[in-house]
């Protein structure tokens, strides 16, 4: 038969293609290892080409690994919790612990100070939420674990807003973005500019030992700053950019496409910092205008049509120019 003579194409060899078992064992991400734990499972029910799913997949996966399979996980109430664990059911393949949407960093160092009293040190804790269970009702919560420096990994899933409960505007919300609370009417349509707050530079300010930004554009290097800060003992926050194709009204084809425009605008920043100073930041290889990033969102269409809105597009563009310049994104 002509078919059994066809020779295979080990077309990715050589590239550092995620899920490829074709490289070098050290040269793997998690998710190419056989034995990947899979810790949050298929049959969950988040929206097609759901950023926080991938990056929760990813990020949680590789703490498994990092811990020889020891971690409990906490949860924020938001789209994770409620699209992996629709009562009876659950994706999660780990100990996991739903808390309430403000308090996952307070049951985390909970769960961290039981294990620490019952001699239990080799399981590690790791908190999650979304950027509202994170950035503003759960803000307090968080910056006493990072004050008391509790021995907990919270990781921030970044979809810029309350997207379970119908995209309400957090503080992670960008300008302009159009979000049901912020509408895109009036004299300064959508999400007014010089709001928010930047809660990996607020954690930097806390002195704990390793704060990261992530992006499920590079998984590989969202993989290394989580195996990273599990490998630290102490407060650890890694706040990662998840775009959300409901919320954002993009197409859920688009979503590393739009993960990676952010990183590469400047928009979203890639760094890592230990004890308060900045170690490193991922370099821009090719910087494109924001442009090109909003315009895949229909959240930001009010910018564009036959009369965009340029006065507003230059103030967007000057906020990631600041960023490059600021984290030292370009050479
Ligand atoms: C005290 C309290 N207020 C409001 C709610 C309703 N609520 C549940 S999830 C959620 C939004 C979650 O948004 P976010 O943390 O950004 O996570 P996402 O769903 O976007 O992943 C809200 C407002 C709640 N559960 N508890
Ligand atoms: S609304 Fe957004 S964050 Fe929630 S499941 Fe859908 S894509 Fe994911």
């Amino acid at each position: 038969m002509p078919n059994e003579l066809q020779e295979v194409k080990f077309y990715q060899t050589g590239t550092f293609t995620v899920g490829n078992r074709l490289l070098d064992e050290n040269e793997r991400a998690v998710q190419a290892n056989m034995r990947r734990t899979n810790s949050l499972n298929s049959g969950h029910r988040a929206c097609q080409g759901c950023g926080e799913a991938l990056g929760a997949r990813y990020a949680i996966d590789a703490a498994m690994r990092a811990t020889d399979n020891r971690i409990v996980a906490v949860n924020a109430t938001g789209c994770l919790e409620v699209f992996s664990t629709p009562y009876p059911e659950s994706s999660w393949q780990i100990p996991w612990i739903h808390s309430l949407f403000g308090n996952a960093a307070a049951v985390a160092s909970g769960v961290a100070a039981a294990l620490r009293v019952t001699g239990r040190t080799s399981t590690r804790v790791v908190a999650q939420g979304g950027d509202g269970g994170t950035t503003d009702i759960g803000f307090g919560c968080l910056s006493g674990m990072f004050e008391r420096n509790d021995d907990v990994l919270y990781i921030c899933y970044d979809n810029e807003a309350y997207m379970n409960t119908g995209v309400q505007r957090s503080s992670a919300t960008p300008p302009t973005a159009r979000t049901a609370t912020t509408m895109a009417v009036g004299k300064e349509p959508g999400n007014v500019f010089g709001t928010g707050k930047n809660v990996p530079l607020i954690a930097m300010a806390h002195f704990i030992p390793y704060v990261a930004t992530a992006s499920v554009a590079n998984l590989r290097d969202l993989e290394f700053k989580v195996t990273k800060a599990m490998s630290i003992h102490g407060a650890r926050y890694v706040h990662i950019h998840v775009p959300c194709p409901l919320g954002w009204g993009s197409a859920p084809a688009d979503t590393i496409k739009l993960a990676r425009l952010a990183v590469e605008t400047g928009l979203f920043p890639l760094f890592e910092a230990e004890h308060g100073e900045i170690t490193g930041s991922t370099k821009i290889r090719r910087k494109v205008p924001v442009e090109d990033y909003l315009r895949l969102q229909k959240r930001f269409a009010h910018l564009f049509g036959s009369n965009p809105d340029e006065a507003r597009l230059a103030r967007i563009q000057a906020n990631a120019d600041r960023n490059i310049a600021k984290f030292g994104l370009m050479d």
